[in-house]
């Protein structure tokens, strides 16, 4: 008896020693530890061992059982580990692999930059992080004009300077144009601005805006009113309307807001435009002679029109989405429509 033990641990160390996968060793301990396996039939023959052999049969049957168990585990662990990393289920459908697209407002954007593009305009880029002269002084924004204050703007500590600032509007990437360029100028400024903000379902303190500015010898208001009709026409509607409003911006002089019919309800009046039937789609004006001073462009000799709007209202007009936190919330649900 003592000698078929010994055979049954060596027979258990062998097969173990040769099985290369988990289903080895399942299949040998399907052979071994089952109650008709190999290790239950010698428990059974116990019973015929003469009894002044039995303590010591027993104790070797046992022994047996714990080598044999302790042996096993480590091959199923062993196995266990590789085929959590190796093993691929074939009869399982595959998994739908989604595809990213590019957000909404960088659609808008690439979208603007290629029709503004197409009339001759190029992209201009500039720090975010912005002085006063550049953001403020510069575009006639008086000493205490109210957009300076804390309430509107963001102040970056300086360890020497208190002018240091988060733009609050791309104009200050068109002054950075007009002191480094000679006209013609003709570029837009897409980027992201920053204005201290309550946060709500229509407004954030990080948004994007496109301004556009051309500056050149005998540039009038009918350049601006032309240009931004085509663009409109072809971003938004062919058939739209338009109207201009007189409005007032440091900047501009003359300023206007200019309004589109809507491209939903053409004018009849609907949810996307507060039953109005207009739309208002940008800011503008001729740009003021102070700032094309303030830049080294002589008045008397150019003139210019600049114009803003943001990307954001834009993409909320077009997509119906009527809480602009969807748009910086990243839910693939939303995005994944656009
Ligand atoms: C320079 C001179 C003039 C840019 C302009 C607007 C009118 C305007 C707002 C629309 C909504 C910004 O996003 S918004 O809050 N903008 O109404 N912007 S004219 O005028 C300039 C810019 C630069 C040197």
């Amino acid at each position: 008896m003592l000698e078929r033990i010994a055979g049954l641990r060596n027979e258990i160390d062998v097969d173990l020693d040769m099985v290369s996968s988990a289903e080895d060793v399942e299949r040998l301990r399907l052979r071994h530890f089952v109650r008709k396996g190999t290790l239950q039939v010698l428990t059974d023959a116990l019973r015929e061992v003469p009894r002044e052999e039995k303590p010591a049969v027993g104790k070797a049957l046992n022994e047996l059982r714990r080598h044999a168990e302790a042996r096993f585990a480590e091959m199923e662990s062993r196995f266990a580990r590789r085929s959590a990393v190796r093993y691929v289920d074939g009869s399982l459908p595959g998994r739908t692999l989604l595809r990213g697209t590019d957000h909404p407002i960088t659609q808008m954007i690439d979208r603007a930059i290629e029709i503004f593009g197409s009339m001759g305009f190029d992209v201009a880029e500039g720090p975010d992080v912005e002085d006063d002269a550049h953001n403020f002084a510069k575009l006639n924004f008086a000493a205490d004009h109210p957009a300076r204050d804390m309430q509107d703007t963001f102040f970056v500590e300086h360890a020497d300077r208190q002018d240091v600032l988060l733009r609050t509007h791309t104009s200050s990437v068109q002054i950075r144009a007009m002191e480094s360029m000679q006209p013609p100028i003709r570029c837009i400024m897409p980027g992201r601005v920053y204005r201290n903000e309550a946060i709500s379902a229509r407004s954030l303190a990080e948004f994007h805006q496109i301004e556009g500015l051309y500056i050149d010898k005998g540039v009038s208001m009918a350049d601006l009113k032309a240009t931004i009709i085509e663009f409109a026409r072809r971003f938004y509607d062919s058939d739209a309307s338009f109207r201009f409003r007189t409005s007032f911006f440091p900047f501009t002089e003359p300023s206007a807001e200019i309004d589109m019919s809507c491209f939903l309800c053409k004018g009849q009046g609907c949810r996307v435009c507060k039953h109005s039937g207009w739309l208002e789609i940008c800011g503008s004006g001729m740009v003021h002679p102070n700032v094309l001073r303030a830049c080294g462009i002589d008045p008397d000799e150019y003139s210019g029109f600049a114009f803003g709007f943001g990307v954001e209202r834009v993409v909320m007009m077009l997509t119906g989405i009527d809480d602009i936190r969807l748009l910086y919330d990243n839910d693939a649900r939303v995005l994944r429509q656009f």
